[in-house]
């Protein structure tokens, strides 16, 4: 499983946190049922967006890549988030991203624009596959998300860049390409291609391509079209997108100011339980508005399932147990999960003595940490 990691300028905010809590989710459950799972993330600690805020705020970009990455591990732990086999920085991953281009070249797949590296879309006839978008609706998405559609000298205004020759006052790195660095969607193909157990014997090099649902165009369609010229076959079995989390009617986004963080909610005295049980009330393909008012009902649902785990003689829970896990297995129907534990609650703290017998807290606790994340 390839999930597209941050870019750490300004992490991490409840969008960031729905998105890898639901991987983690996804993650557990694959686990749980007996599957092996290699998880890799990678880390855009290069790009256009960080340089620009660096400059910005008058820092150095690595200092400023490297507070928020750590700022954002300790949020992943906090909420519970099991760490990714691998975790590796676009940096880190240049050799294997010149390595990708030099096979794009093979296949006379690049040309230059300037001294600019960039795909011949064209190559891949399936472009297109991923996101369903028709050619009109793309460039706009595309300049949108980082894209250049209107650059003068490219064969399709789509074409994305795969090298960037080095900028006056930006970093760059040697290579055979000129000194220069990644673009996006080269990095994450390269990465996934190079630290998931590819098998040969497969129609698709990786399983599972996943990340919030702003990346299905152009991030993924393009690493995708990336990936299969360099294979010859398709990139991911499954596309997994998580749902935009907003605040107020807009989405969360570094551009708009709007960030809740997560750093910040656990400084003022929130559970970090609490924040994930709040996003794992919405189901992780819906987009949804955000209101501090969640908290308060994951805040008084956490009590209650803590004190109904606490007590000696509670309501059968193989059953409970039974049912998440059924929930889970469709499409990780979380909000039914919680249902279905508040049953158990309400149940286990009624009194009635009929009901609230035969259960063991112990192993539903053990349950609920394995599947859900939550830390009891
Ligand atoms: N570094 C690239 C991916 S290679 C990137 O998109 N970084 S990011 O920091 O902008 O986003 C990190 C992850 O959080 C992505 O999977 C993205 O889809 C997700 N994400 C960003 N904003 C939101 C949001 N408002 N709600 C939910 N998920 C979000
Ligand atoms: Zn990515």
């Amino acid at each position: 499983m390839y999930v597209c990691g941050i870019t750490p300028y300004d992490a991490t905010h409840l969008g960031h946190a729905n998105t890898y809590i639901a991987f983690d989710l996804l993650n557990r459950y694959l686990r749980a049922t007996g599957s092996r799972v290699i998880y890799v993330q990678n880390i855009t600690d290069i790009d256009d967006p960080l340089l620009e805020r660096a400059n910005r705020d008058g820092v150095d970009w690595r200092e400023l890549a490297n507070s928020q990455i750590d700022l954002f591990r300790a949020d992943m732990v906090a909420l519970h988030v099991l760490p990714p086999a691998h975790y590796i920085g676009a940096v880190e991953a240049i050799p294997l991203v010149t390595k990708a281009i030099e096979s794009l070249n093979q296949i006379n797949a690049t040309y230059l624009v300037d001294e600019d590296t960039y795909l011949d879309l064209h190559k891949d006839l399936g472009f297109g596959e991923i996101s369903h978008l028709s050619p009109d609706e793309m460039p706009a998405i595309f300049a949108q998300r980082g894209g250049d559609p209107e650059r003068v000298g490219k064969q399709d205004a789509l074409d994305p860049l795969l090298w960037l020759k080095q900028r006056f006052g930006e970093p760059g790195w040697e290579s055979a390409l000129g000194k220069g660095r990644p673009g996006w969607h080269i990095e994450c193909c390269a990465i996934a291609l190079n630290f998931l157990d590819v098998d040969n014997t497969e129609h698709t090099s990786i399983d599972i391509q996943g990340g919030g649902s702003d990346l299905i165009f152009p991030h993924h369609e393009m690493s995708a079209t990336q990936a299969k010229l360099i294979t010859g076959k398709d990139f991911a079995r499954h596309y997994v997108h998580s749902g935009m989390v907003g605040v107020e009617g807009e989405k969360m986004s570094k551009s708009k100011g709007n960030l809740v963080f997560v750093s910040k909610l656990i400084a003022s005295g929130v559970d970090p339980m609490v924040i994930r049980l709040a996003l794992l009330m919405h189901h992780y393909r819906e987009d949804h508005m955000w209101s501090n008012e969640e908290l308060s009902t994951a805040s008084e649902f956490l009590d209650d399932l803590r004190t109904a785990l606490s007590r000696t003689e509670v309501a059968p829970t193989d059953i409970v147990i039974t049912e998440i896990i059924a929930a889970l297995a469709n499409n990780l129907d979380t909000p039914r999960a919680i249902t279905v534990l508040s049953g158990w609650v309400t149940q286990s703290l009624s009194g009635s003595e009929d009901c609230v017998s035969g259960g063991s807290a112990g192993e539903l606790s053990r349950a609920i940490d394995a599947l859900l994340g939550l830390a009891l």
